[in-house]
């Protein structure tokens, strides 16, 4: 039996359906089956907009605000970190163990980095005006995340889940980068270790649930804009 020490619905996490690295934290919070109230945050509604820059004037989520401890977390890896400790479940996402500990933050910080904020470079840049486009920007994440997916294809051919054979913080943020990479450069051909892994991902309770709560908003997803 799991001894949690939380008050049930104290976490409120602020967020939205489609945001990759809010798919991040919800991976970790379903893992664990950590009671939670999903804000959503609509970032075009201006009201809804104002109210959330009061609360984090840097503008980004996920953002997780916990009513028992009167406390406010930003950034994915530090509210993984927050559950971890506070709320702990039965999937071990930070090892105790040091050394391993550290092995997963640092596959982490790799793949928010070096994979996920690339992809989101690529991706957020179609939203932009047809004039204000950052054609080198793009192209230099695009190198970056070749290299980036060469590096994690190697690790992939002999491990099951990217911090080694447990699943991990590292794999909650693996999920959502590579879910939205393969949009940008499918991985089956070039990365084929990578492409299993993320079916791997997909196939977990978890990320399969964050995918069908994410599917009624998949439409929203910038298309690559048509060649000039
Ligand atoms: N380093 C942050 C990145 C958060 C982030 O980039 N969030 C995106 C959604 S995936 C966001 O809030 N975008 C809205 C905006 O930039 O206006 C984390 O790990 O939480």
């Amino acid at each position: 039996m799991t001894h949690r020490r939380y008050t049930p619905m104290s976490l409120t996490l602020y967020m939205h359906p489609l945001a990759s690295y809010c798919h991040k934290v919800l991976v970790a919070l379903y893992e664990n089956g950590t009671p939670f109230r999903p804000h959503l945050v609509d970032l075009a509604n201006a009201e809804a907009r104002d109210a959330f820059y009061k609360r984090w004037p840097i503008g980004r989520f996920p953002l997780l605000h916990d009513d028992a401890r009167d406390q406010q977390i930003p950034e994915s890896s530090i509210i993984i970190e927050y559950l971890a400790q506070h709320y702990p479940g039965p999937v071990v996402l930070i090892p105790a163990d040091a050394d391993a500990a550290r092995e997963v933050r640092l596959q982490d910080r790799f793949i928010d980095i070096y994979v996920h904020d690339q992809v989101q470079k690529i991706i957020t840049d179609r939203l932009r005006p047809s004039d204000q486009h950052d054609r080198y920007g793009v192209a230099q994440a695009r190198d970056r995340l070749h290299v980036s997916l060469g590096i994690l294809e190697k690790r992939m051919g002999h491990h099951a889940w990217a911090a080694g054979d447990s699943f991990s913080m590292a794999d909650c943020a693996a999920a959502p980068a590579l879910f939205y990479g393969n949009l940008l450069i499918p991985l089956e051909e070039e990365y084929p270790h990578t492409a299993a892994y993320l079916l791997r991902l997909m196939q977990r309770p978890s990320f399969d649930r964050v995918l069908r709560e994410a599917e009624p908003y998949m439409h929203m997803v910038p298309k690559e804009p048509a060649a000039a």
